[in-house]
């Protein structure tokens, strides 16, 4: 299948595109180096090794004899994406380009515009090229579990049946989201569905969990790394909770720490995103995965990395509860549905406990990089005091 990942330089899109030539499929892709630019904005960068595209590139070539066609440019500006999309014209396209940080989007008034605008006009953008040039190929979605937020009922894939006053519906579920960066991956989800409606464009929107772990098979045999943030800008809960912890820094749960969110590695990230693209939707079809494994509450996450840390690498694993900058519900019923990619074949590669032990190891290698980054890792960003128009 020929596929186009834009966002290839990701923390996803990089593995997704090994996995998917490793696989066999015909894979280019497309990025504006965006997160490596805003990371080095808040004096931080990736602990793992990355190499520039051309390396990466390069170097793939030289290990697997195959390669990957790429190009520079943002998906906010459609004239990039009509003319990739007419040079390339791809069986199914993989948007992960979106700014894909929480707290970044609360920065302040700029940050947010940034993250609304970009998204929305990103997508919008590629639904228009995809109707216009290949209206039969597939897009693939980057959302997020976070769109729904935590109701306090089960949460269905995508649309539930509901009944009112005594008449019955099958609507989409309502969303709550809990960022500026949350809400704009439901706009997205609103135009989406509102696309298919218009023309028939076959969808597969994924509301994915928070996702961890340094490693996919293909970075194994490979050595090229993904990008791994650690702080609190970019850095997500458990990537940060294994760091703080080989860095004997304290473990940070947010408030009371009963916040659950739905969490899965990112070998299972890839070989879900995979399954959603070998096994496309029908023609004109939209629709959704709730794309995690398991939920645990933050305090959960970071009693098992305290004590794996404990075990394996002799470390503190201290916890210490800090002050919530977001405003989100610390206790909180959680049940969302997650049986479609079971049901299209998809199976947990490792346990939690497993992928952590790896983690650790793993970022005890890259220990010195880390260790220069200890003044980005404690939370700064409050969502009540985001500020507005700097006069
Ligand atoms: N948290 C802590 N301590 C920390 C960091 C986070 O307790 O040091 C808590 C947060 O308060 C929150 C939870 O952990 O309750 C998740 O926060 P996160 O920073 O790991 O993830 P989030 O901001 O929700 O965003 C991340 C990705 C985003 C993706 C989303 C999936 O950055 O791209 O869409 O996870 S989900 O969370 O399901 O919406």
């Amino acid at each position: 299948m020929k596929i186009l990942i834009l966002g290839i330089d990701g923390y996803i899109g990089w593995p997704l595109a090994l996995r998917l030539i490793a696989r066999g499929h015909e894979v280019s892709g497309a990025d504006s180096f965006f997160t490596r630019e805003r990371v080095r904005e808040v004096n931080s960068d990736s602990i793992t090794p990355i190499v520039s595209m051309e390396d990466r590139l390069q170097k793939l070539y030289q290990l697997w004899k195959k390669k990957i066609e790429f190009h520079k440019g943002d998906v906010s500006d459609p004239e990039f994406v009509y003319d990739l999309i007419k040079k390339i014209k791809p069986d199914a396209i993989v948007h992960l380009a979106e700014q894909r940080s929480a707290p970044y989007s609360m920065l302040g008034l700029k940050q947010a515009t940034d993250t609304l605008t970009k998204n929305m006009i990103g997508t919008l953008n590629l639904v228009y090229a995809m109707k216009d040039i290949i209206p039969e190929s597939h897009l693939l979605k980057l959302g997020t579990m976070g769109e729904y937020g935590t109701p306090n009922i089960d949460i269905p894939e995508g649309f539930f049946e509901i009944e009112y006053k005594d008449r019955k519906d099958f609507l989409p579920f309502p969303k709550f989201a809990g960022s500026w960066y949350h809400w704009s991956k439901v706009h997205d989800t609103n135009n989406l569905m509102f696309a298919n409606k218009l023309w028939n464009l076959r969808i597969t929107d994924v509301m994915q969990g928070v996702v961890y772990g340094t490693r996919t098979k293909e970075i194994e045999e490979t050595d090229l790394y993904t990008r791994f943030d650690i702080d609190e800008v970019w850095g997500t809960a458990l990537n940060r909770f294994c760091t703080q912890a080989v860095l004997d820094e304290p473990i940070t749960p947010y408030g009371k720490g009963f916040q659950r969110r739905g969490f899965l590695s990112l070998e299972d990230s890839i070989s879900c995103l995979t399954i959603g693209l070998e096994k496309p939707p029908e023609h004109g079809e939209y629709r959704v995965f709730n794309q995690f494994d398991e939920h645990y509450s933050v305090n959960e996450l970071a009693e098992i990395t305290s004590s794996t840390a404990r075990d394996i690498l002799n470390k503190r694993g201290k916890i210490e509860h800090v002050e919530n900058p977001r405003i989100e519900k610390e206790e909180h019923y959680y049940n969302p549905e997650h049986s479609k990619l079971k049901a299209l074949g998809y199976e947990r590669k490792r346990a939690l406990k497993e992928e952590i032990i790896l983690m650790l190891k793993d970022i005890e290698k890259f220990k010195g990089k880390a260790d220069n980054l200890r003044g980005v890792i404690k939370p700064k960003t409050v969502w009540k005091n985001s500020p507005g128009l700097d006069k």
